[in-house]
This record gives C-alpha cells, sequence and structure tokens, in this order.
C-alpha cells in the first residue's frame, strides 16, 4: 500500500498538471480573447505559481472592525497591517508573509504560509472589493472567519456564502479580553450549539485576544509596597494558532492540492464558457455582416456580382473569417469547397448557375429602369439569405471541431433552415439594402425604394 504522505504528494503533482492543462488548453486563443480572458488566466498562472513555490494562504474573513487585521498583526508578532478603531479601515485585500509559522509542505523543499487581509464583509458592498475578496476565497486553502461577539444576519449570510467554497473554515471569537470566562463560555455555546450547526464544526471555533485593552495590573515591590499600573495584555492568539498548525499538519498537502484541483477545474468551465460566448458573437456579427454584403452587392449592382468567382468570394471569405474566430487556419480552397458542400447540403443552385441566373435578371433590368430595383431588392436579400445560411452552417462545422458532429452537412443545413426565421432575416437584409440605397444620391430610385 502506497504510504499517505506519497499519495498526498502524488495528488499534489496532479493538482498542478490539472493547472498546467487548463493554462495549456487557453494557450491557442486569440489575443483578442486572451485579453478579454485576462482575469480568469491570471488566476491561473497565480495558482500555478502558488503550486511551484508551495504556498499556503490563509485568508481572514469578518465584520468591519472585528480585529482581523490585529489579528493578523498578533500571528506574525509585529505591527504589519493597521488596525484602527474607526470601522472600515482596511480597504484593499492585501497579503503577508507568515514566516513564523514554522509549517512546510511535506515533500516540498521550501514552502510559504501568507496571511491575508481583506476590507470587512459590510465594507466590501463595491464590486470591485467585493471581487478581489471572493478571488482571495476562491484561491484561499484555509478561511477564518472572525467575529467579535454573537452572530447576526450579515455575517450568519457571508460565512454560509464561504462554505460554498469547500474550504475547511476556522471561526475565530475575537476580543475575548472584553469577556468574562462565564461570558465566553455562554458566547461559545450560542455559537457552536445554535449559530454555526451544520457551517462549521465546533472544534473549528477558538478565541483570541489579538489586541488586548490595558487593564490595571496590581505590582508588589520587594519592599512590599503595592501599587496599580495601567499595561496593555500580551496579545494571546495561542489557540488560534495551534488549530491552524493542527489542521495544517494534519490535511495541508491534502488540502492545497485539492483547492488548486478544484481552483483548475472551475477555471476551466468558466474560461471555456467565455470562449464559447466570445466566439458567439463574433461569429454572428461575422455571418450578418457578410451576408449584409453579399445582399447589398446583389441589390446595388447585380452585374458586377455575375462574375461567379466575385459571387462565390463574398461566401469563401466570410468563412476564411468565420475560421480565425475559432482560431482555425484555413485555405481558401478549403473554404470554397466547404462553401460548395453547404451550398449543394442545402439545396441552393451551385454558385455559378445563382450568378448566371443573376446575370440575366440584371442584364434585363437595365433595359427596364426603375424595374431594376423592384427586382434587385428581392434578389438581393435572397442572396445575402444564402450567405446567411452558409455562414450558420459553417459555423457550426467550425465550433464543431471542424467536423459535422456525425451528422452530416445536410442534416446540419436542414435544421439551420428549420430554426432560421427565413421572413425576418430577408427583411432585415431588405432594410439593408434600402438603408444603403438611400443614401446613394445617384439612385434617382426614391419613389420605388419608399414605396
Ligand atoms: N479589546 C480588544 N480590542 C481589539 C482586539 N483586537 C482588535 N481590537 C480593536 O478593534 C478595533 C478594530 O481592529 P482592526 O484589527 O483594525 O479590525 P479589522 O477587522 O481589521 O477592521 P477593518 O479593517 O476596519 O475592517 C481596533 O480598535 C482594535 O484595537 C482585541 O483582541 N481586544
Ligand atoms: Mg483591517
Amino acid at each position: 500500500m502506497q504510504p499517505i504522505v506519497a499519495e498526498t504528494e502524488d495528488s499534489y503533482r496532479d493538482a498542478m498538471n490539472a493547472v498546467e492543462r487548463a493554462l495549456e488548453r487557453f494557450k491557442n486563443s486569440s489575443d483578442v480573447e486572451k485579453e478579454k480572458l485576462r482575469q480568469e488566466l491570471a488566476g491561473l498562472r497565480a495558482m500555478h505559481d502558488k503550486m511551484q513555490c508551495g504556498r499556503v494562504e490563509i485568508v481572514v474573513f469578518g465584520e468591519i472592525s472585528v480585529g482581523k487585521s490585529a489579528l493578523i498583526n498578533a500571528l506574525i508578532g509585529r505591527d504589519v497591517a493597521a488596525v484602527d478603531v474607526r470601522g472600515g479601515w482596511t480597504k484593499e485585500v492585501w497579503q503577508v508573509a507568515w514566516d513564523g509559522a514554522g509549517y512546510c509542505l511535506p515533500g516540498l523543499g521550501v514552502s510559504q504560509v501568507v496571511l491575508v487581509d481583506t476590507p470587512g464583509i459590510n465594507e466590501v458592498g463595491g464590486s470591485t472589493r467585493g471581487e478581489r475578496a471572493r478571488e482571495a476565497a476562491q484561491r484561499a486553502d484555509l478561511l477564518l472567519f472572525v467575529t467579535d461577539s454573537d452572530f447576526n444576519e450579515v455575517e450568519h449570510d457571508s460565512l454560509s456564502s464561504l462554505v460554498t467554497f469547500h474550504k475547511p473554515i476556522i471561526v475565530v471569537l475575537s476580543k475575548s479580553d472584553l469577556y468574562s470566562p462565564d461570558q465566553k463560555a455562554r458566547l461559545l455555546h450560542v455559537l457552536t450549539q445554535e449559530r454555526l450547526v451544520g457551517l462549521v464544526p465546533a472544534e473549528h471555533v477558538v478565541t483570541a485576544a489579538a489586541d488586548p485593552r490595558e487593564r490595571e495590573y496590581i505590582i508588589e515591590s520587594a519592599d512590599g509596597s503595592v501599587r496599580s499600573e495601567w499595561r496593555k495584555p500580551q496579545p494571546d492568539v495561542s489557540e488560534l494558532r495551534a488549530k491552524i498548525l493542527e489542521m495544517l499538519d494534519r490535511e495541508g498537502l491534502a488540502i492545497v492540492a485539492l483547492n488548486a484541483a478544484l481552483f483548475a477545474a472551475d477555471k476551466t468551465d468558466r474560461l471555456a464558457s467565455l470562449r464559447v460566448r466570445l466566439r458567439n458573437e463574433r461569429a454572428s456579427q461575422v455571418v450578418w455582416s457578410y451576408a449584409t454584403l453579399k445582399a447589398i452587392a446583389v441589390g446595388l449592382n447585380p452585374i458586377a456580382v455575375a462574375d461567379v468567382f466575385g459571387g462565390a468570394a463574398v461566401d469563401v471569405a466570410m468563412i476564411v473569417t468565420l475560421a480565425a474566430v475559432y482560431n482555425l487556419e484555413l485555405s481558401w480552397t478549403h473554404a470554397r469547397q466547404l462553401a460548395l458542400s453547404i451550398g449543394k447540403a442545402a439545396g441552393f443552385m451551385t454558385a455559378g448557375v445563382l450568378l448566371t441566373t443573376l446575370a440575366t435578371s440584371a442584364f434585363k433590368a437595365l433595359t427596364i429602369g426603375k424595374g431594376t430595383l423592384l427586382t434587385a431588392l428581392p434578389q438581393g436579400a435572397a442572396a445575402g439569405y444564402g450567405s446567411y445560411i452558409v455562414g450558420e452552417a459553417a459555423r457550426y462545422y467550425f465550433e464543431h471541431g471542424s467536423s459535422w458532429g456525425g451528422e452530416g452537412p445536410k442534416k446540419v443545413v436542414e435544421q439551420i433552415l428549420a430554426r432560421t426565421d427565413k421572413d425576418s432575416v430577408v427583411q432585415k437584409l431588405r432594410e439593408e439594402i434600402r438603408k444603403r440605397l438611400l443614401t446613394n444620391p445617384h439612385s434617382g430610385n426614391d419613389d420605388v425604394l419608399k414605396s
């Protein structure tokens, strides 16, 4: 049987591989996509960096002024965080190395424990700060939730949402110097037996006095005289420190590994759906702009489009542009074949036949004046509609990894035709042609177009 440490070391390596695979998967995103996915990718890179240097992150949450920053100072043993009586003092998420923790992830030569301070949860209303706190919680290995009295509703809600991150949580009852032993015992009872039931196990609740208030000490001198002096007692965070180290010693490596694996899975899903959304939006724009281009070109000047290659080139260019949206490289020859096979599957006349027809009608139209536009308008819209269908089918093909997904092009095109509202697409295309012609001062066909 494999020893437990070796097993967890394996899962640490597996988790790191999962993060690397996630980064690899999004490497081939376009520059525009990378820019849009920047934040999520940065999160993955930060996680990779965290795992490489064996960093354990402990994130401190709680309402304003409950003593989160004071707790960090007391654990570190010096004043690194600003503490103030005024609430809302900590404005940003920030972190500090806890060198004195004396903990090292097993199997890793070096590791580091860091404490992450956050603004109070009620302060975190602003969306960017809230987002930062959420990110910190997502990357955290261990959460400290600090309260200085009985739990209120805001604290309950906030802790409940942190529980959904599936991280180990320690609840700290701070400022314990302000309570008598009896009051403290009652508070702990209410917390562990009522408020936190189902959220945090009782053995994960500790007390601390990180920045105790001055108190009066009675000092007896050697000569027997007695005097009183007000002094600040030493901070007492020993119970918290022991609980953190006990949890890390018992399952630190597994916690960090599980956390990274969950993080990688979550980011991969998020990145994948973001990329799909970006590609969908861009692909729709490309299809629509090429369909409009075709409609206007045919509508305005059927003769020019009568060039068989010129007309087909609009669809081919659309397909090449669409391939680029999916970060695929496609030759013009391949794009032309794809356009033809979609056209065939759709039962469209092949590009040549279609355009010859157009040329004939356009030639006829030229001789009959205003009638040109009466025929050009529907012809343009029809041609644009054809390109729209070709574009939608090509889009399906790229979305499915350059394949028809076992369906075959005919079936796919049938489905696209069935779900497309032809009338509204044609109507929109007619509008585009009409708009373009109305802005052409030389058309001289305003009365026809307005009809
Ligand atoms: N009596 C007592 N007061 C404490 C203790 N810890 C913190 N305080 C006081 O509580 C106040 C707030 O402490 P901070 O550490 O700034 O609290 P915080 O949660 O970081 O506050 P924000 O950053 O503003 O959200 C300060 O006046 C501290 O001196 C403690 O253990 N005992
Ligand atoms: Mg603070």
